[in-house]
């Protein structure tokens, strides 16, 4: 998309969200949207109240009780359409997603096309929501697993992935027979509603019931309603440690289930036989690309003493390369900050960083765009820091990359996972026993650990999520639809015969 006038970025936006199947009113409401490209407002739309919320949650409760009866593979043909549709509607849904979370295209477009992926993965689990057969130690006894959909699933999501995470959980519960209602980031919900509607006419063309889906639009007191309906079974929630810790104990109090993602602290680990230029390409796109807004952004890079001077001179080199300005610009790599807040978050921890000892080596300041005072963008920067020091154990939603260097390998380790986080993580290495340890037992503690690739970007066929204060869930591929359905053990006697397990006797 070019550079265009405020009013014609309205017009962009009617007509992706015509585009994408949106009939709705935009504007006349109280939700504002904006953009940080420029910062300017965009429509006020109708935001969600909490009796409406409580409404859709019942009308997706409802649902559930015929949604449950329809085969699988039936399910599956739901997500099969969502993900055709998607991938016609990619650069419409691309633009919004742009347009709210400031991405370039190309990252934008790859979200769109994460949510395309995980269609592909649902459709194809829809046949295979497989349960165990044990043998019994019974003779004449089938002992067995099957799986059954859990009920309404409420998914809260983030800004900074406005729609692929939402379509991780929801193509997953769909086809596992759950019933969806969406919290979106209240940032992005033109985004929202693009993704949604795109549903709805997957929904409309399979025949199935448009009940199913459903989607709540408004701040976190909205969303709020998810936490505490007990038809909602499991609540799915993206976002800061902050928030998992008062959903998690809000949704345990009533004996539901949580699903959780929330903050990373992400390193990598730069030992001395490991291919430089490759370790230089990870890094920056994984600290520097988004913005530093991903969950899975690396934040720390543990350098072996011996490499240090030449990698971060490299590093400090490609980043003053790096193009930061308006993503619509097609040459830009590097966008804007979510908001305000954001930026001050970002200059309080290199203040911190300083006072601890960090000597920043570039980046940190702001850059003017179109010399407006409404959008934030900044310079990444990357902050030599001392081997200890506090702020590196925080996450901080901004490209900052803290270096340490280490002498010993166990060190490394060491230093790697002492953060409270535990999201994703990479070791760039030439030599095998070092990138295996890393996978080890006693390596990285995260639940994503990779070998030389950086620590973002990671596919939808591996199960996604991490440990510690990131929450334990686990989203996506691999067996993670486990979490969407319920398992029921099953004892058959064929024997005509009642003995009984453990050898008891009885009558
Ligand atoms: C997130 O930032 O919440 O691995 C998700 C990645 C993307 C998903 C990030 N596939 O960076």
């Amino acid at each position: 998309m070019a550079i265009q006038t405020h009013d014609e970025l309205l017009t962009t936006i009617k007509d992706a969200l015509q585009a994408c199947g949106y009939v709705g009113e935009l504007g006349g409401g109280s939700l504002q949207t904006r953009t940080p490209m420029t910062g300017e407002d965009l429509f006020a739309i109708e935001g969600t109240t909490k009796e409406q919320a409580t409404e859709m949650i019942a009308l997706a409760d409802e649902a559930f009780k015929s949604w449950r009866e329809v085969p699988a593979p039936r399910r599956g043909n739901v997500v099969k359409r969502w993900g055709q549709l998607l991938a016609e509607h990619k650069h419409d849904l691309g633009l919004l997603v742009q347009i709210e979370a400031g991405k370039s295209i190309s990252e934008a477009e790859g979200e769109v096309q994460e949510m395309i992926d995980i269609c592909d993965l649902a459709l194809g689990q829809s046949r295979m929501l497989y349960g165990k057969t044990m043998p019994s130690e019974r003779p004449g006894h089938r002992l067995m697993e099957t799986w059954h959909p859990i009920g309404v699933v409420g998914v809260i999501s983030a800004f900074n992935f406005p729609v692929a995470v939402y379509s991780w959980n929801t193509a997953n519960a769909l086809v596992c027979g759950d019933t969806v209602v969406w919290k979106p980031s209240e940032m992005c919900a033109l985004s929202a509603l693009g993704a949604h509607a795109l549903l709805s006419r997957a929904i409309a063309d399979c025949g199935e019931d448009q009940n199913i889906s459903q989607l709540i639009l408004g701040d976190r007191n909205v969303g709020e309603v998810l936490l505490d309906d007990p038809r909602v079974e499991l609540v799915s929630a993206t976002g800061s440690t902050r928030m998992g810790r008062e959903v998690a104990p809000r949704v345990a109090s009533r004996f539901g289930r949580y699903l959780l993602e929330l903050g990373g602290n992400n390193a990598g680990i730069v030992t001395p036989s490991a291919d430089l230029d490759l370790a230089l390409r990870g890094i920056v796109f994984a600290a520097a690309g988004t913005a530093g807004q991903r969950c899975t952004t690396m934040r720390r890079l543990i350098v072996h003493e011996s490499i240090a001077d030449e990698l971060v001179d490299k590093i400090v080199a490609a980043y003053k390369t790096l193009t930061i300005g308006d993503p619509r610009d097609e040459s830009v790599l590097v966008g804007p900050l979510l908001h305000q807040g954001a930026y001050d978050d970002m200059q309080q921890a290199l203040k911190t960083a300083k006072e601890q000892g960090g000597d920043v080596l570039v980046g940190g300041e702001r850059v003017l765009v179109d010399d407006s005072e409404k959008s934030f963008y900044v310079q990444p920067a990357v902050v030599r820091m001392p081997e200890q020091s506090d702020i590196v154990h925080n996450e901080t939603f901004a490209p900052i990359l803290y270096v340490m260097t280490y002498s010993d390998f166990n060190e490394a380790i060491a230093l790697h996972n002492a953060v409270p986080q535990g999201l994703s993580s990479a070791i760039f290495t030439e030599n095998n026993s070092e990138a295996e340890i890393f996978l080890s037992a006693s390596g990285s503690d995260c639940g994503i650990a990779n070998v030389n690739i950086g620590t973002s970007g990671a596919e939808i066929g591996g199960a996604f999520g991490g440990e510690k204060e990131t929450g334990g869930g686990r989203e996506s591929g691999s067996d993670a639809w486990k979490a969407y359905m319920r398992r029921s053990t099953n004892t058959v006697n064929y024997s005509g015969e009642l003995p009984l397990a453990q050898g008891v006797k009885f009558l």
